[in-house]
């Protein structure tokens, strides 16, 4: 058997995983062509020592590869190291500026951190959204994270990364599992309103930014396979029930931005999307 080309760190609970797996599968890649390794992220895996020392953010994805001199550890590299080692067929980055410049700008607008599906997958309007997030299984995830980061952070009192994540995981954990509402869940309800201001102005101003039938224009290109599991999360996480389904990402935004709907442009990419093999192999169901 042939030596993997790379190797993929991935979860399917990932959404930033998802690109390099739908840039693989665009590119064609044969199976044997790569290998990928599972960092458990809902079990806080990806806060481990050892991965810790492939990528010191502790994010997934990750890319090894026994030609690059250190890890890739962030999705826009990774999919442009995956692209350019393909085995064959066009290259989801188009050589023209003008389409490459459009191509950076859609990829930017969804990995804003203003953008963050964490809002939608976190924080809450209200004690009752929250109440459903703790039993729903996001108040384990934060404790789960927290658990390793005290743990991981204990043993390795020298890495960065669990003195910089642990209070901010840790005032997260607080919030979920507090007795009682505090002053510190009003502000945290209010700043939860306040996201989604914003999010909702980058869900109308992604769809303002769409060409079609792909984002970029009549070829799929590195920007749709940023932007499919970005929204793909958020659909997700607000309990889409099929990969066509936005209505419960429209009314939870909507909720906090009354009258709010998901674009024409938007649902009309996303149909085109979701036609690809690309896709449907990765998106069998919403994550
Ligand atoms: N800029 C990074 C962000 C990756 C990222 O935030 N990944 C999330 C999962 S989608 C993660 O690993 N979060 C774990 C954490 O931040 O603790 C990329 O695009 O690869």
């Amino acid at each position: 058997m042939a030596t993997p080309k790379f190797t993929l760190y991935t979860d399917f609970a990932s959404q930033w995983a998802y690109v390099p797996h739908l840039v693989i599968d665009e590119n064609g890649y044969d199976p044997a062509e790569y290998e990928t390794k599972q960092v458990g992220l809902l079990e806080g895996e990806n806060f481990s020592p050892a991965y810790v020392k492939i990528n010191p953010n502790g994010t997934i994805p990750s890319l090894t590869s026994p030609t690059l001199a250190k890890p890739l550890v962030d999705s826009v590299d990774i999919a442009k190291y995956i692209d350019a080692n393909r085995p064959s067929g066009p290259s989801l980055f188009p050589t023209d500026p003008k389409q490459l410049a459009k191509i950076d700008q859609l990829i930017a607008h969804v990995h804003q951190d203003k953008l963050s599906t964490n809002l939608v997958l976190l924080q809450a309007s209200n004690a009752q959204e929250l109440g459903a997030k703790k039993t729903g299984g996001i108040g384990t995830f934060v404790g789960n994270r927290q658990r390793k980061l005290v743990e991981y952070g204990a043993a390795n009192p020298d890495v960065p990364l669990y003195a910089m994540r642990t209070p901010q995981n840790g005032q997260l954990n607080d919030l979920y599992t507090a007795d009682k509402v505090g002053p510190e869940h009003e502000e945290f309800f209010k700043a939860t309103e306040e996201g989604y201001q914003v999010y909702a102005a980058g869900l109308r101003e992604l769809d303002s930014m769409l060409e079609l039938p792909f984002a970029a224009g009549d070829k799929v290109t590195a920007a749709d396979v940023h932007i499919v599991p970005w929204l793909a999360h958020a659909m997700w996480a607000t309990g889409g029930k099929d990969v066509g389904d936005f209505e419960p990402l429209r009314a939870r935004v909507a909720k906090s931005v009354p009258g709010f709907d998901v674009g024409e442009k938007t649902r009309k990419w996303w149909a085109n999307m979701s036609e690809r093999e690309s896709f449907k192999k990765n998106y069998p169901k919403l994550h």
